[in-house]
């Protein structure tokens, strides 16, 4: 779309609003950004140099009365409700920030979609294409707004774009040259009636592909978009972490298939340093990406195998009395706790809880009764997640993360783990899930101080 003397409304103003402020602005558009909230530091950083001479109105409910072209709505928006819903149904066409970066990306993308995995698997891409001496950045979901990096792809050979179902529901004419669609667990129950409307909105990533691009897939997220009717609609590279037929597939030891064993390579999961099936799931992405672009797999598997997880992942964080903490904080949802809990074989103190996103946690009581000694249960969730395992193994209540460090502590003896993979998202008790994880690692170092500490 041209975007030059146009109207917009830009709805919201967190970084991708802002970014989409800024860019529409650079290209000659007319905008208004408004946002529900009226928060002092948002109304501090609307006052800066950079968005002088834009429209803002703060803690709006409904849409303004003016008439716009179009509007771009921040992915956090629901266009189902409130502020969202009011300017879904202006007579104007919406669109997400992500579609209006991608008018302005000048070079191709790839982009990553999926419940869990998204931003490792991303951070991979970005690396294994750069071991093969090609310029590239990652954006989206991953924290810098496609709207913001689209303004450096003149000199990139691709853009690697972190993509959330949010982002995928206001899409238009966004193509990636590969997309990866990695696995569909519940998440995000929220905000869609059903895992059909969540899985349904993470297969819209296929919506522009044609010609000679390319679909990575999980074979089994490829299955259940099938019942629904969906198919990808471009040649696809298929993995499995189940052993099913396909072009890479995990034997529980190392990664196998036509792509790898062409290339001579022994791709060892503990070669690597990331650990658990599901990494396995994240780097046979990364090497389907790696042959869709036609890259040099030798050097792509050397850049894995020195990868350096991400932190708040599975992330060891201290050693206590022979007691391992471990953070997981980025575990947001269900799917991720159950991969941490398989993580393991030995017995684990787990802290979950947190902020409700319409999960059930009975599904995974079994697992609990397998896995877990006993747990320590915080946040809004902590009630229904009580409910769902006391019969699977011993439940506390904690009143903050600090408490639920030190009962931890005083349950576990050497041996044992102690996990944060909460299962649920942060925002009942803390800014976002990287506070979380710092929260926990301050309050393991303090352990270290006192190993055994009273809880207060
Ligand atoms: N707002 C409203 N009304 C609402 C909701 C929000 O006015 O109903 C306003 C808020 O007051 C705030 C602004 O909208 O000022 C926030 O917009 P946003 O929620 O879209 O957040 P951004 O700061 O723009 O960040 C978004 C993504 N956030 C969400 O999708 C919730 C970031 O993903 C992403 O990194 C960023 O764009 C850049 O692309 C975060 C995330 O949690 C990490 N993603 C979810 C996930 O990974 O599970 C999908």
């Amino acid at each position: 779309m041209e975007v030059s003397g146009k109207y917009f409304l830009v709805v919201g103003f967190g970084v991708s609003g802002q970014a989409a402020a800024l860019l529409l602005a650079s290209k000659g558009a007319h905008l208004m950004v408004i946002d529900e909230s009226e928060d002092p530091s948002m109304k501090r950083r609307a006052r800066r140099k950079k968005y002088q001479g834009i429209p803002m109105q703060f803690g709006l409910k409904s849409a303004p009365s003016s008439r716009f072209d179009a509007a771009i709505l921040s992915p956090g928006i629901d266009p189902r409700h409130g502020l969202g819903f009011s300017v879904a149904n202006l007579d104007i066409p919406v669109f997400g920030e992500l579609e209006l970066g991608s008018w302005f990306c000048q070079c191709p993308m790839v982009a990553v979609t999926g419940t869990n995995g998204k931003t490792t698997t991303t951070e991979l891409i970005e690396k294994v294409i750069r071991a093969n001496r090609k310029k590239t950045i990652s954006a989206g979901n991953i924290g810098v707004p496609l709207a913001e990096a689209a303004l450096k792809s003149d000199k990139l050979d691709y853009i690697v774009v972190e993509v959330s179902s949010f982002q995928l529901e206001t899409i238009d004419t966004f193509r990636p040259k590969v997309s990866a669609l990695l696995n569909i667990t519940p998440d995000h129950l929220d905000r869609y009636s059903s895992m059909d409307e969540y899985a349904l909105a993470k297969a819209a990533i296929w919506k522009n592909q044609c010609g000679d691009d390319i679909a990575v897939v999980n074979i089994e997220s490829e299955k259940y978009l099938a019942k629904l009717g969906c198919m990808s609609p471009v040649h696809a590279i298929r993995y499995s972490i189940s052993g099913a037929p396909a072009d890479l597939w995990f034997d529980g030891e190392r990664i196998r298939g036509a792509i790898v064993e062409h290339a001579g390579l022994d791709a060892r999961l503990n070669r690597t340093r990331l650990r658990g099936p599901h990494n396995a799931e994240n780097i046979m992405a990364t090497l389907a990406v790696v042959q869709a672009l036609g890259l040099n797999l030798a050097k792509a598997w050397k850049s894995i195998c020195d990868y350096q997880p991400l932190s708040h992942r599975l992330q060891t964080v201290g050693n206590v009395g022979g007691v391992e903490y471990v953070n997981d904080s980025k575990a947001t949802n269900i799917d991720a706790m159950e991969k941490a809990l398989r993580t393991f074989d030995r017995p684990v103190v787990l802290i979950a809880g947190g902020k409700d996103k319409g999960f059930d946690f009975s599904a995974i009581a079994p697992l609990i009764g397998e896995k877990v000694k006993s747990c320590i249960l915080i946040g809004e969730m902590r009630e229904p997640i009580f409910q769902a395992w006391q019969e699977a193994t011993s439940c506390l209540f904690a009143d903050s993360l600090e408490d639920a460090v030190r009962m931890a502590a005083r349950v576990a003896i050497s041996g044992d783990v102690v996990l944060l993979s909460p299962g649920c998202s942060s925002y009942d008790m803390f800014k976002n899930y990287e506070e979380r994880g710092d929260v926990f690692q301050l309050a393991v170092q303090q352990l270290t101080e006192n190993p055994k500490p009273p809880v207060v």
